[in-house]
């Protein structure tokens, strides 16, 4: 993907309705703090069109990035951040369940988890939803620069054995410091949303 143009055009809260868009949608989830704005500034190319912050939990908006009035890049609000009450936590499932339910356009959902750590039960519940609600799960590991490369196979083998990952699912390893990954997502993307096969046919 060549990126030309891109804008937060869609900023979605907890009571509105789900748009629909009439483009290919990919979504990322993951915890507060894992990385999702990151990434997809990074795919992107923008330093902080989408907002990152080290106050975790803030974000309870679906927000909705317009690729080259293309596609959209979709930020959901993270999970699992302590402070945050029971009935905000329902609130959060039940927006993220919604937007899987109900979009017509999500091609594909990125489930980035933090490559340091083993998965914790939202993550794996998080990959059930996924599952369950018929999509291809992508799981991005992040901060890859903050782990020791020795230490890399030996995390993806648990992150792999935690979330137990059918052997053909892809799970890239990502850092948003060194954009590692990043080409490697987006042709992901690229077939995903059918891009691919336009830009193919274009030229
Ligand atoms: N070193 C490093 N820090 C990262 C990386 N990705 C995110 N961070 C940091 O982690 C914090 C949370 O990132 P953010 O993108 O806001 O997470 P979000 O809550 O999932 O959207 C920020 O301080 C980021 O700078 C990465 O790949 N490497
Ligand atoms: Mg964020």
């Amino acid at each position: 993907m060549v990126i030309k143009h891109v804008s937060l055009e869609i900023v979605c809260g907890i009571t509105s309705k789900i748009p629909d868009t009439g483009r290919p949608e990919v979504a990322f989830a993951g915890k507060s703090n894992v990385g999702k704005s990151s990434l997809i500034n990074g795919l992107m190319n923008r330093k902080s069109l989408a907002r990152t912050s080290a106050q975790p939990g803030k974000t309870q908006t679906i927000n909705y990035y317009n690729i080259n009035e293309q596609m959209y890049l979709v930020d959901l609000p993270g999970y699992g951040y302590a402070r945050v009450s029971l009935e905000e936590k329902a609130k959060w499932g039940k927006m993220v369940e919604n937007y899987l339910h109900v979009s017509k356009n999500l091609k594909a959902v990125f489930l980035l988890v933090d490559i340091r750590h083993d998965p914790s039960e939202n993550d794996k519940t998080m990959y059930r939803w996924i599952l369950e609600k018929g999509y291809q799960p992508i799981i991005i590991a992040t901060k890859l620069d903050k782990l020791k490369r020795s230490q890399v196979q030996k995390q993806i083998k648990a992150i792999r054995e935690g979330l137990r990952l059918r052997p053909d699912s892809v799970l890239i390893p990502f850092s948003a410091e060194t954009k590692q990954g990043r080409e490697e997502i987006w042709t992901l993307i690229d077939g995903l949303t059918g891009l691919a096969a336009a830009a193919a046919e274009q030229s």
